[in-house]
């Protein structure tokens, strides 16, 4: 199992290797690939020196999975020539996910899609994984009608640059400015930029990748996506609607039951999810349910999750994980 991770130097490319030692995942060969300026670069992995190559010698590496998280224009340029030299390709960017021809995959919700013949496979965006891991058995009990969801979204989904911005902010230091304000004790309605309709592309993730993972173009989704200065991970306040009505207590152990999720919900210990608590973990946490009293069938909730981890590289090791035990590579 010769596994090529395609990013290795940046934010999530690092979270993936951390995934993949403490996963124990089963590679015999490991190839670090990144940009021209990291080419030569040795890395240090699991008490082995690796020596970071570049994209056209990892091509020709042939290796079984690469795992990438290079940004989508790489993606677009480079995935296709994995692809032909027979490496099966988990794309972390949002180059494929609306591509009808690529599945969009969240391992416990649809991994069971994936064939051999699935050569790109997309990884959600981070905001997205983490509401629908939730939506999805809930949608399967109760049928959902529409969802409302507001984001609080952490720096590091902006980038390394972004997470600079608010230290020199804290530090009072002038630096390069990333995002068009302040972030320190802000909050920013716009993750990524406009679209013609209004919305932003992150808000637009959040409903196109919701229906697509689920495979139900019925299920409506409006999102507000702000940025806010936390680190940590991604919080996002979630009212659902359903066709058919729903015990709250039976919503709770639905949750609990589902694989990756922990509902934290305890409103006489005060414990719910926070960002701050759930960085450098692989769950996505749910807790604030409770039902919306102002209107039938519909109900709250609080989710919260490590953007880069099951937002991000965890999902994309997982879905590398299921490739292997079940012999689709
Ligand atoms: C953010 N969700 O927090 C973004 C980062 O499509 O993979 C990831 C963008 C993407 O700004």
């Amino acid at each position: 199992m010769k596994l090529a991770v395609v990013g290795a130097t940046g934010m999530v490319g690092e979270i993936m290797l951390k995934v993949i030692e403490e996963t124990n995942f089963p590679y015999t060969e490991l190839i670090l690939v990144a940009s021209e300026k990291s080419v030569g670069k040795v890395i240090e992995f699991k008490g082995q020196k690796h020596t970071v190559v570049g994209l056209q010698t990892a091509v020709d590496m042939k290796a079984d999975i690469a795992v990438f998280s290079a940004g989508g224009q790489t993606s677009l340029d480079w995935a296709p020539k994995f692809a032909a030299a027979g490496t099966t390709v988990i794309d972390n960017s949002s180059a494929w996910r609306m591509d009808p021809t690529k599945k969009l995959i969240v391992p416990e919700i649809n991994a069971n899609e994936l064939t051999k013949d699935d050569k790109i496979i997309a990884n959600p965006n981070c905001s997205t994984i983490q509401m629908v891991l939730a939506l999805a058995p809930l949608h399967k009990k109760y049928n959902i009608k529409r969802v409302v969801v507001s984001t609080y979204q952490s720096i590091t989904g902006t980038g390394v640059k972004a997470v600079q911005q608010f230290e020199n902010e804290c530090a009072g230091i002038e630096g390069d400015m990333v995002y068009k304000y302040k972030i320190n004790r802000n909050c920013i309605p716009q993750c990524d930029s406009f679209e013609a309709n209004g919305y932003t592309k992150e808000e637009m993730k959040l409903s196109n990748e919701t229906k697509k993972i689920l495979g139900d173009n019925c299920v409506a989704v409006t999102a507000t996506a702000v940025r806010v200065p936390v680190v940590g991970g991604h919080s996002e306040a979630v009212n659902v609607e359903f066709s058919n009505d729903f015990d709250v207590n039976e919503v709770r152990t639905i949750l609990s039951q589902t694989e990756g999720i922990v509902v934290q919900d305890n409103l006489d210990t005060f414990t719910y999810p926070m960002p701050r608590y759930s960085e450098g973990k692989n769950e996505v946490f749910v807790g604030r349910i409770r039902r919306d009293e102002s209107q039938a069938n519909t109900l709250n909730m609080w989710i919260v999750a490590d953007n880069l981890r099951k937002g991000a590289a965890t999902n994309t090791i997982q879905i590398a994980q299921y490739l292997v035990a079940h012999n689709l590579v």
